[in-house]
């Protein structure tokens, strides 16, 4: 697997934000222990493990499911020209567009793949929320798109499943805990600044979820996978919080 830092690819910043400090602190002896050299079988990594899962644990528990993340009016918003681009990977991923599919698998009665239209004709949310980065900068962006609960709803989701599981496009991936994704701002995004989604912000489809680090807003979805067994992510299995709430 590729390690790299978080890149940021557009340089234009928003001030800092008062959860920084604290989730950058919170997150820094995970860093920490991840930064170190572990051998596989090392105390250290499973004592890790043991701490994150422990901390899912907690944060699962403190989890409102509706407790809405804060939404601005549009005079808040980032203004267009700064709204960042930020990836693992420096370049944009070649995205068919034209015969881009939405796959299902899992723990769902209708598993398959799903087109942009199928998706947009659900019921349609716009909201203005923050999206905090782990690196330190934050921006409002007008998003619109699906919530995810209303999609999962057409597969026949078992939303008594514990996880769902994404993967990108750009072999990126993440995995959310059910109430997280069953929350009524956790979306499928196709629109931004009311107009499609960029290429570089995850055309045609990403996840938005304010009420967790922008890590877990995965772009150019492609696949979601309902399971019980605990999906990882591409930062997560670096030893970032897997639940990353806000
Ligand atoms: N597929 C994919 N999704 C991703 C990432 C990525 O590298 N690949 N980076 C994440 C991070 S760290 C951030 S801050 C946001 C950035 O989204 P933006 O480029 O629209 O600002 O995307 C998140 N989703
Ligand atoms: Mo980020």
């Amino acid at each position: 697997m590729k390690k790299r830092s978080i890149i940021a690819v557009s340089d234009s910043s928003e001030g800092g934000f008062s959860l920084r400090r604290r989730k950058l602190l919170k997150l820094s002896p995970l860093l920490f222990l991840a930064g170190c050299d572990i051998s596989p079988s090392g105390g250290t990594e499973s004592f890790l493990k043991t701490f994150q899962a422990f901390n899912d644990w907690v944060q699962g528990k403190v989890f409102d499911p509706t407790k809405l993340a804060p939404e601005y009016s549009d005079t808040d918003l980032t203004p267009e020209d700064g709204f960042r681009v930020n990836g693992y990977d420096t370049d944009t991923p070649d995205i068919d567009l034209a015969h881009w599919t939405l796959t299902v698998e899992g723990m769902v009665t209708k598993p398959g793949q799903y087109t942009l239209q199928q998706i947009m004709s659900l019921p349609k949310r716009v909201m203005n929320t923050r999206h905090c980065c782990v690196e330190g900068w934050s921006m409002i962006p007008q998003w619109g798109g699906t919530p995810l609960r209303d999609f999962l709803h057409l597969v026949g989701a078992d939303v008594n499943a514990k996880y769902v599981a994404v993967e990108c496009g750009d072999e990126y991936y993440t995995s959310f805990d059910m109430p997280s994704i069953l929350h009524p701002q956790t979306m499928l995004c196709y629109e931004a600044y009311q107009k499609p989604l960029a290429l570089e912000h995850g055309a045609p489809m990403r996840i938005v979820m304010p009420t967790k680090l922008g890590y877990k807003s995965a772009k150019w979805v492609n696949k979601l996978v309902v399971a019980n067994d605990k999906p990882g992510g591409y930062w997560e299995d670096q030893g970032y919080d897997w639940f990353a709430g806000i």
